[in-house]
């Protein structure tokens, strides 16, 4: 048994989330204590350290903006930086702001519960205890890995890999036969590099995925040198774009099915050339119209058809359903890594993997043998991580049953009957669907902005009203409804999860959440309850 630390703040996740969370609320005089599985700061970027794994934003604008002699200072080397290099920037985030003293590694939160009387969290570890009056959740949206309970997995006498739990050695696949199940982002990023060193490997696919090249390059020092010039204008302008991402292709308002074909193609293969999600911004309507959203993947069917060279595999590798419904993918060399010799796809989608063998697996009626099994088959989004740390609230109620039919917020940010607890980038909020880095930028300024006020005014609770909370979930749901991204089984809806509640998680469209939050906090916290 751990002794109990007593502090103003606990703070969960030492990821970019977490960091920032501390250095603001220690800037603001609060004793803050920071709590990080890990052994080491990063969060996503410190676990997911998979081969290719890399941000599909830009490096200069998956960056910080909060401190303009850090934005000055850190050179990008890449489009896209690697993990690597994301890690780094991290670590150097970490050390440069002393952040590191705060924070406990190796510390898992087993429980949280509220004291109703006391009007403190403790937090309970597998070491220490620590008593707060405020639990800042800053987990991370895709950070609990969803592992499938694949049959006789035990059972394997290989190597197993999961890329969201990657080992920090160096993993090399020298003359190994891999098999990668799964077609995601993460799959779609690995695939390409575990060829380069594989002597065999088999590509498991349930479902396919649209992908559009990265084109990552070198980072153009007159490109890093002009952006950090003109640092805060770009910021600004990305926190009144909906993606929080700027591209060199303003925004437009134009419908794909109603372009003539040959504006059409030109403007798809210009995007398709120059890479990066600005393809999937070619045309306004590709997420609200369904005609439209066809016509754009047929453009990227096309586009697999001419890469890929056996037909049957092309025909394999080609999604039927609808574009960017599920989150779009990047690649570099994805499709074309299929006309590698030593390069299979097996199509699962009509029975899964039947069952993991000691020497491989089987599926499609087949066996397969292999060294080594890598599982890309992602995470329980946006609520894992939150559910996993078993919060009780008010009343002893557990956050799993108030989220029994799916995450009850308000902005995100505060969940009825759970004072003073904070999601940083929570079910409710835009998070996943924009800039990340921002999207924590602007919660973590925004919880910082509501503690000060609190202590100003002599409150010591805060909590979400029911009201409020279900009028907002209401609201997610409405705009979720008038676009076509609740037609499909994506994680956003949390639907890759055998079980889970199907609900429209994130919010879409962040400058209008950003007013609101402000709105909000500036009609004294207006839709929360302060005691
Ligand atoms: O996970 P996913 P991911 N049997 O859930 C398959 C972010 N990200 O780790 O589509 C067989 O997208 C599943 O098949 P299906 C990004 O937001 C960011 O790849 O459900 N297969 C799917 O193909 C992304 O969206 C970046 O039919 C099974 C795959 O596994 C999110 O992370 C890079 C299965 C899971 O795909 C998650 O991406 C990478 C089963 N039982 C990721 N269960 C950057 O920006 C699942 N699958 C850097």
């Amino acid at each position: 048994m751990g002794s109990i630390e007593e502090c103003d703040v606990v703070v969960v996740g030492a990821g970019f989330g977490g960091l920032y969370s501390l250095y603001l609320l220690r800037q603001e005089g609060f004793n803050v204590k920071g709590l990080e599985r890990g052994t080491g700061v990063g969060g996503t970027w410190y676990w997911n350290r998979y081969p290719g794994a890399r941000c599909d934003v830009e490096s200069l604008q998956y960056s910080y903006s909060f401190d303009p002699e850090l934005e000055q200072e850190w050179e990008w080397t890449e489009r896209y930086a690697g993990q690597p290099e994301i890690l780094k920037y991290a670590e150097h985030v970490s050390d440069r702001f002393d952040l590191e003293s705060l924070i406990e590694f190796n510390t898992t939160v087993e429980a949280a519960d509220y004291d109703e009387i006391t009007s403190t969290w403790t937090v309970s570890t597998n070491r220490d205890t620590y008593q707060a009056r405020f639990l800042v959740a800053a987990t991370g949206c895709l950070s609990t890995t969803n592992l499938p309970d694949f049959e006789g997995l035990a059972n394997f006498k290989g190597d197993v890999y999961h890329t969201g739990r990657w080992p920090h050695e160096t993993v090399d696949f020298s003359g190994q036969r891999v098999a990668v199940v799964g077609t995601g982002s993460s799959a779609v990023q690995a695939i390409p590099v575990i060829a380069e060193q594989a002597s065999e490997l088999t590509v498991f696919q349930r479902t396919p995925n649209y992908s559009v090249p990265a084109r990552n390059e070198p980072l153009d020092a007159a490109i890093q040198a002009e952006t950090k010039e003109n640092y805060a204008e770009l910021r600004q302008a990305a926190r009144v774009e909906r993606s929080g991402i700027i591209s060199i292709f303003p925004p437009n308002e134009d419908s794909a099915k109603q372009a003539d074909d040959s504006e059409f193609d030109a403007r798809m293969d210009e995007r398709w050339e120059h890479g990066g999600f600005g393809f999937y911004r070619a045309y306004a309507d590709i997420g609200i119209d369904q005609t439209s959203n066809e016509r754009i993947a047929e453009y990227v069917r096309g586009q697999i058809t001419k890469i890929v060279d056996d037909p049957e595999t092309a025909r394999l590798l080609a999604p039927t359903n609808t574009i960017a419904c599920k989150r779009p993918c990047l690649d570099t060399h994805y499709y074309e890594t299929f006309n590698s010799e030593h390069v299979n796809l097996v199509d699962i989608s009509e029975g899964g993997i039947e069952e993991i063998t000691v020497t491989g697996l089987r599926a499609a009626a087949q066996d397969f043998e292999f060294d080594a099994l890598v599982f890309a088959t992602g995470f329980d989004a946006m609520t894992g991580a939150l559910l996993n740390m078993n919060i009780t609230g008010k009343g002893g109620h557990t956050l799993a049953e108030a989220w029994s039919a799916g995450p009850r917020t308000y902005l995100g940010l505060g969940v009825p009957e759970f004072p003073n607890l904070f999601t940083v980038t929570g079910p409710g909020s835009p998070s996943v669907l924009t800039n990340m880095i921002m999207a924590i930028e602007q919660h973590v300024e925004w919880i910082r902005d509501c503690l000060v006020a609190m202590r100003q005014q002599d409150f010591t609770t805060i909590e979400a009203t029911a009201t409020a909370a279900d009028n907002w979930v209401d609201h997610v749901n409405s705009v979720a409804d008038q676009t076509l991204y609740p037609t499909c089984n994506s994680w956003y809806l949390g639907a890759n999860i055998p079980g889970k509640t199907r609900v429209f998680m994130p919010l879409i469209g962040y400058p209008p959440y950003a007013e609101k939050c402000q709105q909000v906090a500036d009609n004294n916290y207006e839709g929360f309850c302060l005691g």
